[in-house]
């Protein structure tokens, strides 16, 4: 069986384990998913998969990996369907779509910006941060003047007509309640490598919908929703925020390969860690985490059934279910 088949055909599933609180999971069998080609993206959700093809493009003409992963997630950003990412994102409680990203380089460069408005490219801006500024995370008000300092474009204030009637009818009972769950998500985090093996990765949210006013994400939290480092590898993040911060899920992932685990081995342990550390409540969080190492295997796992994301070399882009703690 060709090692792409037998990645589509994982089996995560094995004997039950015991999380204090939760009733229905298997302990899932740690395999290699997948032994890449080089250049290889990976990219949550199915709008990882438009995303990536824009990443592989910016690659095929002459672009470098950093340029590839801007250029990928940039394309989620203008999504219009997509209510987690950019301006068109599900707005705070106070009705205001407050954006964040970060942007890695494997050598340890990296930049991010949150709770930023009116921009429609905050993964640019991240990129301003990494590149122009002694800087590493500059937020609200600061990374608006940045913006205008740069030539960024300030766009009108206002949210798009989906988001709009979707928060209209949440203040019927503005209940607040802060969960991602499988029917809420969509947040795009990007890791790639080239075909040397320069790796970097980007990601970019509008963050949970209906948050209290400055609420910051995991996503522009170099560690958290990101990191990348040439020598061992990559992880990016999805979900609850605040459980992926809690265990430092995409730093915790690379340092778990960097020990040796496999990609796939490294994401089930940072599940299994993140279960732990949130297991008051987990039955309503969603988290997943994706990896890749400098020899381009990947790995892929999450809290719940329902986490996807795409997968591309040059020759093929495809989505891929990833495995969960959770029963189906
Ligand atoms: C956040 N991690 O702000 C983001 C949300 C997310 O799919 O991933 N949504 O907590």
């Amino acid at each position: 069986m060709s090692q792409r088949r037998k990645f589509i055909k994982q089996s995560l599933m094995g004997s039950a384990l015991f999380i204090p609180g939760v009733s229905s999971i298997a302990s899932p069998k740690a395999e290699l998913l997948y032994k890449g080609e080089k250049p290889l993206f990976l990219s949550t959700w199915n709008h990882g998969l438009p995303a990536n093809t824009a990443a592989v493009e910016k690659l095929k003409s002459g672009g470098s990996i950093i340029d590839a992963v801007e250029a990928g997630v940039k394309d989620t950003e203008l999504d219009l369907s997509n209510l987690s990412v950019g301006l068109q994102g599900l707005p705070d409680r106070e009705g205001i779509t407050t954006l964040d990203a970060s942007i890695m380089s494997g050598d340890g460069s990296c930049g991010a910006v949150a709770f930023v408005r009116q921009v429609k490219h905050p993964i640019s801006l991240a990129r301003v941060v990494m590149e122009k500024t002694p800087h590493v995370l500059i937020v609200g008000e600061g990374a608006k003047q940045l913006a205008i300092a740069e030539g960024f474009p300030i766009e009108k204030e206002e949210l798009s007509p989906e988001a709009k009637k979707a928060y209209l009818k949440w203040k019927e009972t503005s209940q607040y309640k802060p969960i991602i769950n499988i029917e809420n998500h969509d947040t795009i985090g990007m890791i790639g490598m080239d075909a040397k093996g320069n790796m970097a990765g980007s990601c970019t949210t509008s963050g949970l919908s209906y948050k209290m006013h400055g609420r910051v994400g995991d996503s522009p939290i170099i560690g958290a929703g990101l990191f990348v480092d040439n020598e061992v590898g990559a992880a990016t993040a999805t979900g609850l925020g605040e459980s992926i911060i809690r265990i430092c899920g995409s730093f915790l992932i690379v340092e778990l390969m960097r020990q040796g685990r496999t990609p796939q081995e490294a994401c089930e342990e940072a599940v299994k860690r993140l279960i732990a550390k949130n297991n008051t409540n987990i039955k309503d969080i969603q988290a997943g985490f994706l990896a890749m190492n400098k020899d381009g295997e990947v790995g892929a796992f999450a809290v719940h059934p329902g986490f996807n994301f795409a997968q591309a070399t040059s020759q093929n882009n495809q989505m891929i279910d990833s495995g969960s703690h959770f029963k189906k």
